[in-house]
């Protein structure tokens, strides 16, 4: 197995995805089958969802809540804190994961592309996005303090964009990386690469001479972009793979 050598000159940007949680017991997406309730996801997982039924949207995430409360994070969460320990500032973490459980487990520098399950914010008013582990009763929309409004989880849902901000996190520590001299590494484990823009960031680091690496279970749809594959758990792999 190849390995990964982080030294003194190395920057290194992470994407995880919902396997990197599986070894916690949180289900994947496509595990799934995509479905919940024998529904597809995007039709809890969407503003046209919300706008629908936004009481069946809250039961959704209320049983998710409920569900991620109850885990713990797992030796690959760990082994991604030991690296941020080591590179410092040439770390970043971009998750897909919305269940918290990489800074549970101790990562500072994190992005959470796709939001975080324990928080909420309003649809209608700039109240601040606010922490929130309420697990509301069935048929229950819960009210903004401020306005009134309908309140929302603080998802990215599909057909949603991601917040620019975050994007431009990423997008600067690359080109950091990139031009810095040193080693730029780009390791994606426990996604599928099935959804943008997260799937492309390969793309992007290979144009700008950066390695890639895949830890992953199956192979993913965007397999083929990478330089470095290794299949495989990511709680077993992770832990092993730096040298
Ligand atoms: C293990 C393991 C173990 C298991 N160890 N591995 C370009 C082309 C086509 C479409 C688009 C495009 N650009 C954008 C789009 C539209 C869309 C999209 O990508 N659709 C695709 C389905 C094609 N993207 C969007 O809508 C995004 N917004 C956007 O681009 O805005 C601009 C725009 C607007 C309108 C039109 C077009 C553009 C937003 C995407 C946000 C997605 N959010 C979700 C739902 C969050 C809600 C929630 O969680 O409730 O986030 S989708 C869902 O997928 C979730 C996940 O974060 C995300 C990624 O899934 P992930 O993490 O990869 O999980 P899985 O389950 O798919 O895979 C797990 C993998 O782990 C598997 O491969 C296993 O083998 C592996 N594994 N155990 C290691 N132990
Ligand atoms: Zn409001």
């Amino acid at each position: 197995m190849d390995s990964l050598i982080l030294d003194s000159r190395t920057w290194l940007l992470v994407l995880t995805g919902a396997g990197v949680s599986a070894e916690s017991g949180v289900p994947t997406f496509r595990g799934m089958g995509g479905l919940w309730e024998d529904q597809p996801v995007e039709a809890v997982a969407s503003p046209q969802g919300f706008q629908k039924d936004p009481a069946l949207v809250w039961r959704f995430y209320s049983e998710r809540r409920k569900a991620a409360a109850t885990v713990h994070p797992n030796p690959g969460h760990e082994a991604l804190v030991a690296w941020e320990r080591h590179l410092g500032d040439r770390f970043l973490l971009a998750t897909q994961n919305i269940d918290g459980l990489h800074t549970r487990a101790g990562s500072q520098r994190v992005v959470e592309m796709h939001g975080n399950l324990f928080k909420t914010r309003c649809t209608q008013c700039k109240r601040p996005v606010f922490e929130d582990a309420t697990v509301y009763p069935n048929g229950a929309v819960p009210e903004c303090d401020a306005c009134g409004a309908q309140l929302r989880p603080h998802i990215v849902w599909f057909g949603e964009y991601l917040d620019p901000a975050d994007m431009q996190r990423i997008e600067d520590f690359a080109l950091r990386g990139s031009t810095s001299g040193g080693r730029f590494i780009f390791l994606a484990a426990g996604t599928s690469g099935a959804v943008y823009p997260a799937a492309g960031i390969v793309d992007h680091v290979r144009e700008a001479g950066g390695e890639t690496w895949l830890i992953n279970l199956d192979p993913a749809e965007n397999s083929g972009r990478f330089e470095h594959s290794v299949q495989g758990k990511s709680g077993q792999v992770l832990p092993t793979l730096a040298k």
